[in-house]
């Protein structure tokens, strides 16, 4: 699965109607990248994996976790990135990877 892409600053600064002279107010860090949702990025441990059908059971699996927009698994060290719209439950995400058959320690 591809990672969610951060959406374009596609507002307009300058409104028509804005008179000249008018101060732009810049908006607090956090919220800069113009998008309606905040994203959130979490980091887990999965171990018991040995090969790269592992890595897709446990990417399929917490796909489907309610929220979760994006799941990067690295092989070699375990690390599991789960990116989502809101913040994901943790026993939702620990119960998709043992259900793909594996374990999840969080780091
Ligand atoms: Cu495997």
């Amino acid at each position: 699965m591809r990672p969610v892409a951060v959406a374009a600053l596609e507002q307009s600064t300058l409104d028509e109607d804005t008179p000249d002279g008018y101060m732009l107010t810049i908006p607090p860090a956090g919220i800069y990248h113009g998008s309606t949702t905040m994203s959130t990025t979490r980091n887990f441990t999965v171990s018991g994996m040995t090969c790269n059908h592992c890595v897709m059971s446990v990417t399929e699996e917490v796909s489907e976790v309610p929220g979760v927009t994006g799941v990067d698994v690295d092989l070699d060290s375990g690390r599991m990135t789960v990116t989502s719209d809101e913040p994901v439950d943790d026993e939702l995400v620990a119960a998709a990877v043992a259900d793909a058959g594996y374990q999840l320690n969080e780091s």
